[in-house]
């Protein structure tokens, strides 16, 4: 099934001069870019963002890093697209990840991990609506 999922490029990938070589590795797996935009989120568009681990030990910590600088955002479509993308992006934790995925090669660690992918079609219609207007989102034909 075509879907589309929710992908940001956190600040350390951003800072490191990394958005063309995220891209790059998405589109060269066939996903393609339907909505893309640079912005900083506030600290509190980065707690909204990331309700759903308010009770999580690292919730503060995640909240200051993801609103220290400008991420990119992006949606990308393309066939089981959420699952795909976090195969792309590899597991939370770089050192877990596998060989060739986005956080081995890029990550820092499990907070700076370069990307972040929408885990469900749940959270990828609330997290494209985050970002994005109806508009905004233009399907590839
Ligand atoms: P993923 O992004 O792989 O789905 P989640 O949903 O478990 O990972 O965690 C959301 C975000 O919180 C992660 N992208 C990561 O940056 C951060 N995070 C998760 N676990 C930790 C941790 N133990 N310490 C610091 N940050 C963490």
């Amino acid at each position: 099934m075509i879907e589309r999922t929710l992908v940001m490029i956190k600040p350390d990938g951003v800072q490191r001069n990394l958005i063309g070589k995220v891209i790059s590795i998405f589109e060269e797996k066939g996903l393609r870019v339907v909505a893309l935009k640079k912005l900083r989120l506030t600290k509190d568009q980065a707690k909204a963002f990331y309700i759903v681990h308010k009770e999580r030990p690292f919730y503060e910590d995640l909240t200051n890093y993801m609103s220290s600088g400008p991420i990119v955002a992006m949606v990308l479509e393309g066939e089981s697209a959420i699952t795909r993308v976090r195969e792309i992006m590899g597991a939370t934790d770089p050192k877990e990840a596998k060989e060739g995925t986005i956080r081995k090669l890029f990550g820092l660690d499990k907070e700076k991990n370069t990307v972040h992918g929408s885990d469900s079609p749940e959270s990828a219609q609330r997290e494209i609506a985050f970002f994005f207007s109806e508009q905004e989102l233009l399907a590839v034909d």
